[in-house]
């Protein structure tokens, strides 16, 4: 297993975050794409591992990062569902910011939308201990399920990421009423002082589109691939 790190960048083009994603390359089977180990992991129980593989090796690397090129960013980190019921969770969270001197506002967590399908008061409680202890939660993928907008309001989160899913759809037939979408949604999450990043951007046209409906953070190949941490280049 290892870290790749994935750029989320400003309308300036600015990398103000830089986004830990697991890759598994197997000697035997190739890459397996996260989509299909992650749910492997999470029923076989090995998930509470890899989160903790995770976790270690962002710490790692931060410092690497921040030894080598004086770069501090903000690192963001997806959390499964099981890990975040973890009974342990916020303490490992608070031992490691304390015992290594992390600013917590440095770190991101991201919860997939579809953590919400579960006990949803349990996991607004579990989310109001990671804002406690500083640490920011970004809503991943959003608009793939089926949380409702008016959701939105109601979740103590700090960003919101929009689902690459409408960035795929923006050509289509439907492409008038994803943009209007895409627009409204932006809209509400900046009302409610909300960060919108906008995921999947593959080219410098959907990057002009989204700016013009309002867009202000983005992700994607466009800007970089997730990367091994010493082939970022970051500070030059
Ligand atoms: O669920 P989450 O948004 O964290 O998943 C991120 C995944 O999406 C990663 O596996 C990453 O490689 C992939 N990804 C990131 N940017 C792009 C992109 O611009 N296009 C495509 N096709 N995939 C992307
Ligand atoms: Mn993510």
């Amino acid at each position: 297993m290892t870290n790749s790190y994935q750029p989320k960048v400003n309308s300036n083009g600015e990398v103000y975050s830089l986004e830990a994603l697991l890759r598994w390359n197997s000697a035997k089977l190739g890459h397996i794409p996260p989509d299909v180990f992650i749910p492997l992991a999470e029923s076989t129980g090995l998930i509470h591992d890899f989160g903790g593989f995770v976790l270690n090796t962002v710490i790692k690397d931060r410092k690497k990062l921040s030894d080598i090129y004086s770069f501090n960013p903000n690192i963001a980190l997806n959390v499964s569902l099981l890990q975040m019921l973890e009974k342990t969770f916020i303490s490992n969270l608070r031992n490691i910011t304390e015992t290594h001197e992390i600013e917590p506002g440095s770190l991101t967590i991201e919860l997939t939308e579809s953590v919400l399908m579960n006990n949803i008061e349990k996991i607004i409680q579990v989310m109001e201990e990671i804002r406690a202890l500083g640490i920011k939660i970004s809503l991943d993928d959003f608009g793939s399920g089926l949380s409702s907008l008016n959701l939105l309001a109601r979740l103590p989160i700090d960003e919101v990421k929009l689902d690459r899913v409408f960035i795929c759809n923006m050509d289509g037939s439907e492409s008038e009423n994803i943009l209007l979408t895409i627009k409204n949604i932006i809209s509400l999450c900046l009302d409610l002082s909300l960060e919108v990043v906008v995921e999947g951007i593959e080219d410098q046209d959907t990057e002009t589109v989204l700016k013009k409906l309002g867009a202000q953070n983005f992700q994607g190949y466009y800007y970089s691939k997730p990367m091994k941490i010493n082939d970022l280049e970051v500070g030059v």
